[in-house]
């Protein structure tokens, strides 16, 4: 069963995901889904959970891109990538530091260019104001950080094509995705922040190269079908020493500690170091598994 990949394609969280499917060179199936809610064919399949991307195989349902990436790797493991331990650091670094640092940037240059409806569905999701002129002013010490952060890639490159070694790999792919995002959304800005950081632009010039992998586009309603069609996959055994103490079968709450933080209720299927699997019993798509990551996200015994 080829996964789907509920995305958009300005979605930056996404082509961090699209380029793994290129280094793997496998076929998948691509949803597209609206960037502002309300988002009918993705949250009756997540409980709720609203971002881009989600990953679904069958009726099991990745939200987060962490988790996108580990089950990806836990399914066809990159050559000479060593998984996801020499990761999780670089890709929390990307989602969140690096990512506060390109969000001014971008939109202190286009934010007068943003549409009202996006600016109001950013203010719901963040809780907090979509403040154009205040990112215009931030702009210029971001553009700084920026540089810092990309700077950081090209020292890490040294003399080797990828991040991962001779092979592209998951450090590559999460690093990626800010590169991707300000060259393609501001060229000119892009060239200034980069200049004289030529392992950078050889690595930028190899990772565009990769491409998707074999992407093949099917409705949102096909999606909900392959759900509806089967049950969800025999589970990972439940770690029995997880600090949030609870036990297969009960009533569990997750939200994402940062942005996005609407509640997604369950019960619990298994609580591991780093994935959080929880099961809805949904009238229309029968059962779901939803697996969120441990880290960025707040998990708590309960029901919404
Ligand atoms: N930590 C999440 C963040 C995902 C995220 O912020 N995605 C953006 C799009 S790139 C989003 O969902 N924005 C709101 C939306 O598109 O509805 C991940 O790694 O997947």
């Amino acid at each position: 069963m080829d996964p789907i990949l509920h995305h958009y394609d300005a979605s930056p969280f996404s082509e961090k995901v699209r380029i793994v499917f290129g280094m793997t060179g496998q076929a998948w199936s691509s949803v597209i889904t609206p960037n502002i809610m309300p988002k009918p064919d993705l949250t009756p399949l997540t409980g709720g959970y609203r971002r881009a991307p989600v990953l679904q195989v069958g009726a099991d349902v990745y939200c987060d891109s962490q988790a996108i990436l580990d089950e990806l790797q836990r399914r066809s493991p990159l050559p000479g990538d060593r998984g996801l331990a020499g990761l999780r650091g670089i890709n929390l670094w990307a989602d969140r530091l690096f990512f506060q640092a390109t969000v001014p940037v971008i939109f202190g240059e286009l934010g007068h260019l943003t549409p009202k409806a996006f600016i109001a569905d950013r203010e719901k999701l963040s809780g907090r104001p979509f403040d154009v002129g205040a990112m215009a002013q931030a702009a210029g010490p971001m553009r700084v950080q920026w540089r810092g952060h990309a700077a950081w890639i090209d020292d890490a490159l040294g003399e080797a094509p990828f991040l991962a070694g001779e092979r592209p790999g998951l450090a590559d792919a999460a690093a990626w995705m800010n590169i991707w995002w300000l060259k393609g959304a501001l060229p000119d800005t892009y060239a200034r922040l980069t200049a004289g950081l030529d392992q950078l632009e050889a690595w930028r010039a190899r990772m565009a190269a990769i491409g998707h992998g074999v992407r093949k586009d099917i409705t949102g309603a096909e999606a909900l079908s392959v759900a509806r069609s089967v049950r969800p996959a025999d589970p990972p055994p439940h770690d029995r020493d997880d600090a949030l103490g609870l036990s297969p079968g009960d009533p569990v709450v997750v939200m994402a500690d940062d942005y996005g933080r609407d509640p997604i209720s369950g019960t619990l299927v298994a609580a591991r170091q780093n994935r959080l699997i929880l099961a809805q019993e949904t009238p229309d798509l029968g059962r779901l598994h939803l697996h969120f990551p441990r880290v960025g996200y707040i998990a708590m015994p309960g029901k919404t």
